[in-house]
């Protein structure tokens, strides 16, 4: 058995360990997207595959038998990739799908279908607005530059920000609610937008948005491809021991 675990999340790397652990023989993947990932305790390769086309070629060069798909649920377009590559050369495929993040009753909550209607949900009156969706699609709020924006990226910009009234905070997650309240007390927010993430390493801001009654804009998750889904790493390492009974 050697597994391929596709990462860029809390959950990759807490699946790393127990791979580790396991003494399964396997290979971590990063994008690339960040100057200095999480190291991990595994072998590790970082940069896109080239495509499906690439990725296959990768899974029979690397004598890949498993694939672990950990990545963000809204890094579609890998667990597109994945998995047309691995249904059409049989490599087994396992996405790791953390339950999205719900309202609870009293919640000032409101679901929006993309990051466009994200921003069209904003208020026209200035508001105070924590944006933590990262850098890719900040370009987008430009439309209602009124706002003051409270920006958390993992890298600071290497270019201006196409926002004229912003804060920017680095960080990296796994975040808490102690400091989600005191970042958001001292910048006054009055609107989060957050994607559906899921998981508990970026949960902490939604939970202090319940706490102090502040509107929470959240970004519904993309469609993925009908891949065999476990909700948490425990159930992908009972996967891999029956996949490892079946002598595969
Ligand atoms: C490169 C690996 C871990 C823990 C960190 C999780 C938690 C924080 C939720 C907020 C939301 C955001 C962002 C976020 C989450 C965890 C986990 C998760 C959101 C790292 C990582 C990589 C990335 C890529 C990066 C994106 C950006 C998104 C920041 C590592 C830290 C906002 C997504 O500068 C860039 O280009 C950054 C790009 C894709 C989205 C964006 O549009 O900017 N993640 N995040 C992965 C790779 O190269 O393959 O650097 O160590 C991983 C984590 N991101 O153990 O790693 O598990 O969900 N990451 C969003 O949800 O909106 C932060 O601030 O509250
Ligand atoms: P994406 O849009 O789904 O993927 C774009 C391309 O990036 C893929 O086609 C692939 O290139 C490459 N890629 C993505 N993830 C990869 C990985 N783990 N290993 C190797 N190549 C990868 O992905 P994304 O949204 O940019 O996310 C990139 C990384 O950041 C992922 O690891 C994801 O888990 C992490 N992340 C993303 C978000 C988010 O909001 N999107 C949030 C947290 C973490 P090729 O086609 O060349 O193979």
């Amino acid at each position: 058995m050697r597994v391929l675990l596709l990462g860029g999340t809390t959950e990759a790397s807490q699946l790393a360990q127990a791979l580790k652990s396991a003494g399964i023989e396997t290979v971590f993947s990063y994008a690339g997207r960040t100057n200095a990932p999480v190291v991990q305790p595994v072998p590790t390769r970082v940069g896109g595959f080239g495509g499906v086309a690439g990725l296959r070629a990768y899974l029979r060069r690397e004598k890949i038998t498993h694939v672990i798909d950990a990545t963000h649920p809204f890094a579609a377009q890998m667990s597109t990739n994945a998995h047309f590559a691995c249904t059409t050369q049989g490599q087994a495929l396992i996405r790791l799908e953390r339950p999205a993040w719900q309202p609870h009753s009293g919640d000032d909550w409101h679901d929006v279908a993309t990051i466009e209607a994200a921003c069209a949900a904003l208020p026209d009156t200035p508001a105070h607005v924590f944006l933590a969706i990262g850098k890719m699609h900040i370009h987008k709020f430009a439309q209602k530059p009124q706002h003051h924006y409270l920006l958390r990226l993992v890298d600071a910009p290497q270019t201006p920000l196409p926002l004229p009234n912003a804060t920017v905070v680095i960080a990296r997650g796994p975040f808490d609610t102690a400091d989600d309240t005191a970042l958001m007390q001292a910048h006054g927010i009055t609107h989060v937008v957050a994607k559906n993430a899921g998981g508990c390493g970026a949960v902490a801001k939604v939970e202090v948005a319940r706490k102090l009654g502040i509107a929470m804009i959240m970004i519904a998750r993309p469609f993925l491809p009908d891949t065999l889904i476990a909700p948490d790493i425990e159930t992908v390492m009972r996967w891999l021991g029956h996949e490892a009974l079946r002598g595969v």
